[in-house]
């Protein structure tokens, strides 16, 4: 039996974490579990954990080590012989302790995406928020303006994409994933992707994971675009 393939992908807010973790579920078959996702399905259908989460996720602000570990690990456990990619997960140090106990990825994707790009990125951000589907004007746009592709319903867009928001995001967003970085160095599995666009990116990841997928799990060189 092959062996399973563990995965995360971190970034900062409108890196891109999303649209690459669709696209490498799609290539490589792993199951996809977004935390960001995760957590706005459950404030959707008002869970109970959704309502703990709630005024975290609509302020943008990190929701609690204990509250969000509590939630994304016994999901993995019924991923348990699948391989997976988590999307978002972990992203303190503190949430990537409790993975590591319990699982030793494989690999660590890290995307660097230049600031003024992200200010674009998500200042065209639109956002259907029952579901949490996200559009991008310029990227992929709604087929109808303003308009969820699936429901039909008004499309809004987030008080914290705004620039000083945004600026204010990101500045944490470095601060805390830091440490996990330093971690993920530490243990060879990093591996970090720096541009301006995603489908520039893509091919670098593609044939990083088609490398990892067929190989052991001691080959662990760090990988940069140009
Ligand atoms: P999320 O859902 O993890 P964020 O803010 O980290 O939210 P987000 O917004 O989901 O990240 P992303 O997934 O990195 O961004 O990027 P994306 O959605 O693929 O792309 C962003 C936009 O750019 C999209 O419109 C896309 O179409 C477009 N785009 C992509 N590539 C390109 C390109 O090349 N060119 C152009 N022009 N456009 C492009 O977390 C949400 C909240 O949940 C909580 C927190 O409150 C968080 O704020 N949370 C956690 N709290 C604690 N611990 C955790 N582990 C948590 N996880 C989530
Ligand atoms: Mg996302």
């Amino acid at each position: 039996m092959a062996k399973l393939f563990r995965a995360a992908i971190m970034g900062p807010p409108g890196s891109g974490k999303g649209t690459i973790s669709q696209r490498i579920a799609q290539s490589f078959g792993l199951q996809y579990l977004s935390s960001g996702h995760f957590l706005r399905e459950g404030i959707a259908a008002k869970t109970e954990a959704g309502l703990l989460v709630k005024t975290y996720v609509e302020r943008s602000m990190l929701v609690p080590d204990h509250v969000m570990t509590r939630l994304m690990l016994p999901r993995l456990e019924q991923l348990s012989g699948h391989s997976w990619l988590l999307d978002g997960f972990p992203r303190t140090l503190g949430q990537a302790l409790a993975l590591n106990n319990l699982y030793q990825l494989d690999l660590v994707i890290s995307l660097n995406i230049p600031y003024e790009t992200l200010k674009e990125r998500l200042s065209d951000r639109w956002i259907h928020p029952a579901s949490g589907r996200v559009y991008n004007m310029g990227f992929n746009p709604p087929q109808v303006q303003g308009k969820d592709d699936i429901t039909g319903e008004p499309l809004i867009q987030h008080d914290d994409d705004k620039p000083e928001a945004l600026m204010a995001r990101l500045r944490h967003y470095k601060d805390v994933a830091k440490p996990v970085i330093d971690l993920y160095k530490s243990q060879g599995i990093l591996h970090s992707f720096s541009g301006t666009e995603t489908d520039r990116i893509w091919p670098y990841i593609n044939s990083l994971l088609s490398t990892k997928m067929h190989t052991q799990p001691s080959d662990t060189c760090q990988a940069q675009t140009p």
